[in-house]
């Protein structure tokens, strides 16, 4: 299986993130990646391609252009403010407050945030800009007759709605890889989501809408990140009734209630016959994960990766969570392995 990766995945090193009332190094940071493509590369998995740059117009095509203008300017207008450390909001438009985006570089933060765990910092622009060239590029591969690709993407992009950051995610490069299908042939794509937290940002972009299913399996909201969407009975809106589907699941959950879960997800899969399938993997349900609460052992990651296989469709990986540095790289290529020996 071929690799998409790019060193350019390092200008994304903030430096703080607010956890328990702390500001500590973040959990979502650089090495991360090097170890999932040190292993990539210890298990010759394929080979390592450097992404195309295929522009703003499939970004944009998700995501509100106003936001994307914010993104790239936010830290120099934090800076301009004076202000010392990396940029985090600190107010949002909370209920009966005005929708209104405000002028001032806090009041912004705040109304594109909808998280403040996610500082903003130098590079992060590009970085994520480059990260959603490398889901792109896989998609394109996809296009060109490969039967599955990992795009190794970082920063993350799951949680990253039209107009809103966080979760340690800036442009939803799952999103941004199915709109690229769908506009170069696809009439219908699959998303599912297998990171430990619910994919909230991919929910609210294909929330009206019958070409693509997301589906996704993650920790209850009413016990994890991101607290307010992710719920059973969220099932989509408009036209898009029937095509969001969430599986919610408890603290302590092990794979063989995770799994169950997957069967029926892939059977609904199966069902919507999608021309391609895009799995958000994000390996935080690791049992050692440290902001996660699933039990998933390391061979279980294998195991699922073969259940994947079954549905026997073109199918593309992008690189979502996973905490546990020193098992991620382990984790990821055997969720790959598993896939390819069944394929
Ligand atoms: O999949 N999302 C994550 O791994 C980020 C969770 C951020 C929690 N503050
Ligand atoms: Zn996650």
């Amino acid at each position: 299986m071929e690799t998409i990766f790019t060193e350019r995945h390092n200008l994304r090193n903030s430096k703080t993130e607010l956890f328990g009332g702390q500001l500590v190094q973040p959990f979502e940071r650089p090495s991360r990646a090097e170890y999932i493509i040190g292993r990539v590369r210890e298990v010759e998995l394929g080979p390592v391609s450097e992404p195309d740059d295929l522009g703003m117009k499939p970004i944009l095509a998700i995501h509100d252009k106003g936001f994307i203008d914010f993104l790239q300017i936010a830290w120099q207008d934090w800076q301009a403010a004076g202000y010392k450390g990396e940029a985090m909001p600190t107010v949002w438009p909370a209920r009966r407050m005005s929708q209104r985006i405000p002028t001032d570089i806090e009041g912004r933060l705040g109304y594109y945030a909808l998280a403040c765990e996610t500082t903003l910092s130098g590079g992060t622009w590009e970085a994520a800009y480059a990260s959603a060239q490398v889901a792109l590029t896989g998609a394109q591969r996809l296009n060109e007759g490969a039967k599955a690709v990992f795009s190794l993407c970082r920063p993350p992009g799951h949680h990253a709605a039209i107009d809103m950051y966080g979760g340690y995610c800036f442009v939803n490069n799952a999103a941004v890889a199915a709109q690229h299908l769908l506009d170069t042939g696809a009439k219908r794509v699959a998303i599912l989501d297998v990171d430990f937290h619910h994919g909230n940002g991919t929910q609210d972009i294909f929330d009206t809408r019958d070409d693509v299913l997301f589906i996704s399996l993650h920790g209850d909201p009413m016990d994890a990140f991101p607290h307010f969407l992710g719920h059973a009975d969220e099932k989509g809106s408009g036209a898009g009734v029937g095509f969001t589907v969430n599986y919610p699941m408890p603290p302590k959950t092990n794979f063989p209630t995770w799994r169950t879960a997957l069967i029926k997800a892939l059977e609904q899969i199966a069902k919507y016959a999608p021309d391609k399938l895009i799995i958000s993997l994000g390996v935080d349900t690791f049992e050692n994960d440290p902001i996660s609460f699933f039990k998933l052992k390391s061979e279980d990651f294998a195991t699922y990766g073969a259940d994947i296989a079954s549905l026997n469709l073109p199918t593309l990986f992008v690189m979502e969570g996973g905490y546990d540095i020193a098992e991620i790289g382990v984790n990821t290529v055997n969720v790959l392995q598993g896939f390819e020996k069944a394929f």
